[in-house]
């Protein structure tokens, strides 16, 4: 019984834990999406956030990728972003603009006036939702990622009032007004580590934190101050959860260092690292996840297969990888070159 608890049989959970695998564990960020046909005709009837807000059709849509390919994990459909309503921010997701914050943070007093309720007052139908997709693969054997966003992402969010080129008026705040800067980073820290944590008692098997666009926005010594230490405090928090966490960045080369310093079981590899360097740089004694370019996709399936076939080399069968793309899957992504790519995965890494 205590070996079955310490020692996972699924390949996904083996890999966090840098134990053998029957072949490498893959799921792909964004995995229920756009590309996907069944997901565009839920999304025809249902707005995004009904979509979220509905524990019913977020776990339809959760075990949507599962039934159409071989994948080793899932992972709850959710987005990064609706934590932030809770926190009085009004987040609506625009046709052909993505998401927008009607009233963003423009001053410190809009940084004392955001709430930090538990997640169960607005993300409730989220945990259902994770109750509901275990109950269901468990007897299957697969696993359910829960996810959240990492603080200096979603503060970017919260300040720019949505998606961002420059990151102009977080990284004004950021510099202009750093006490301020610290109570927002450490108010978004206290809600995305509640929810995270309640998201593990739901069911979470892994738990991944979304840092997409700190390394894209900061250079090194800026990400060290401003975001590096409220992640290493949402890490520590997830300590107790007994649940392995997944450290995703993009745009972190010349800071995978700090990245393992920061915390999590597995760190995430973004496509343009090569995976050999980043994980040496990383250390050997931390599982990694990545790094297929996501564009790779759009190739015919023998230029698939090869880029597949290096990552793996460059992972050289070293237990405690988890194949995954670099960062999330296009919405325009074929179909079968997934299907491809999973199967390839798995073929090429049977051990
Ligand atoms: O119209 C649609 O259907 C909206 C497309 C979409 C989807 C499918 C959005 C809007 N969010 C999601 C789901 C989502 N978002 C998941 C689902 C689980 C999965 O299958 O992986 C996850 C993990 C996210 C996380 C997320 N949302 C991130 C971090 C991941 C990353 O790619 O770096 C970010 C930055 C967001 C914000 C967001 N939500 C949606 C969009 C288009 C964006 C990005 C907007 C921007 O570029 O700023």
């Amino acid at each position: 019984m205590a070996k079955e608890l310490s020692e996972p049989k699924s390949r996904f959970l083996r890999a966090c834990r840098r134990l053998p695998v029957d072949a490498t564990p893959i799921w792909l960020m964004r995995q229920a999406g756009r590309y996907m046909p069944e997901y565009r005709a839920l999304r025809e009837k249902h707005s995004m956030l009904d979509l979220i807000g509905s524990p019913e059709l977020a776990a339809e849509v959760t075990l949507q990728p599962i039934e159409a390919f071989d994948l080793d994990a899932a992972i709850i459909f959710a987005d990064i972003l609706p934590p932030l309503i809770g926190m009085g921010l009004e987040l609506e997701f625009v046709k052909g603009v993505g998401p927008v914050i009607h009233n963003p943070i423009k001053t410190t007093r809009d940084v004392d006036m955001l709430a930090a309720p538990p997640a169960e007052v607005h993300l409730s139908a989220t945990l259902k939702a994770i109750e509901m997709v275990v109950r269901d693969l468990e007897p299957k054997g697969i696993p359910l990622i829960g996810f959240a966003g990492a603080p200096f992402t979603l503060a970017s969010y919260a300040v720019e009032g949505g998606g961002s080129k420059d990151y102009a008026r977080t990284k004004a705040l950021m510099y202009s007004e750093p006490a301020a800067w610290k109570r927002l980073m450490d108010k978004l820290v206290t809600v995305q580590a509640d929810y995270l944590v309640k998201q593990a008692q739901a069911g979470a098997a892994v738990l991944q934190v979304f840092d997409s666009w700190a390394g894209l926005a900061l250079g090194r010594e800026a990400y060290l101050r401003y975001a590096a230490p409220y992640n290493r405090k949402l890490f520590a928090m997830l300590a107790g959860t007994g649940v392995p966490v997944i450290n995703f960045s993009t745009g972190t080369a010349g800071a995978l260092k700090h990245l393992r310093a920061a915390g999590g079981d597995v760190i995430g590899v973004d496509w343009r690292v090569n995976l050999d360097e980043g994980w040496a740089t990383i250390g050997h004694d931390v599982a990694v996840q990545g790094n297929l370019d996501p564009v790779a996709l759009f190739a015919p399936p023998k230029e698939i297969e090869k880029r597949v076939a290096d990552i793996l080399r460059r992972a050289g069968g070293r237990p405690g990888h988890i194949f995954n793309l670099g960062h999330g899957i296009l919405p325009e992504t074929p179909v079968e070159n997934v299907i491809a790519m999973v199967q390839t995965v798995h073929e090429l890494s049977a051990r």
